[in-house]
């Protein structure tokens, strides 16, 4: 079976603990049997990883090279400031959907740069964890027809 990456950054282990205004109240668990199931609807099976650290995020995009056919990443604050992985995910040549759970670009200036929008296929945000379904529809999409 095909096999594609969620791949969850900083902090959102602590999904549906804080800030529920911003992040709703679904907790990690919830985002990942939401993608287990969207991911088996379109016949792909889902890995499922989350790290609150740069580099293992780099060993995880690395990974899924020859393993994965595509990765969903919200990559939290790092999509704010690493360049370390957005070249990581330039060097993989795997298609890249960025989800925030939040609005990135109706909230904090700083928050309106995200370096893994370049090197992405596409950008979901401000959906709440829909944005997850959504972009594992967008990932099936493209992996039957690609258009670029
Ligand atoms: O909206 C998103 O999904 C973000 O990627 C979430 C990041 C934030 O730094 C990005 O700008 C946008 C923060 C994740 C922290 O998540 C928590 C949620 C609830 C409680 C504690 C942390």
């Amino acid at each position: 079976m095909t096999s594609v990456l969620v791949l969850n950054g900083p902090n959102l282990n602590l999904l549906g603990t804080r800030q529920p205004e911003v992040y709703g109240n679904d907790t990690l668990a919830d985002v990942e049997a939401l993608c287990l199931a969207s991911g088996a609807r379109h016949g792909l099976a889902v890995r499922c990883l989350q790290s609150n650290s740069e580099g293992a995020l780099i060993d995880a995009v690395h990974g899924a090279r020859g393993r994965d056919r595509g990765i969903v990443l919200n990559a939290g604050a790092y999509t704010h400031t690493s360049i370390a992985l957005m070249d990581a995910i330039a060097s993989v040549e795997l298609p890249v959907i960025e989800v925030h759970l939040s609005n990135i670009h109706a909230r904090e200036p700083f928050r309106h740069r995200s370096y893994i929008a370049p090197v992405a296929l596409g950008q979901i945000c401000g959906f709440g964890i829909l944005g997850y379904a959504l972009a594992l529809d967008a990932l099936a999409a493209h992996l039957n027809a690609p258009t670029r």
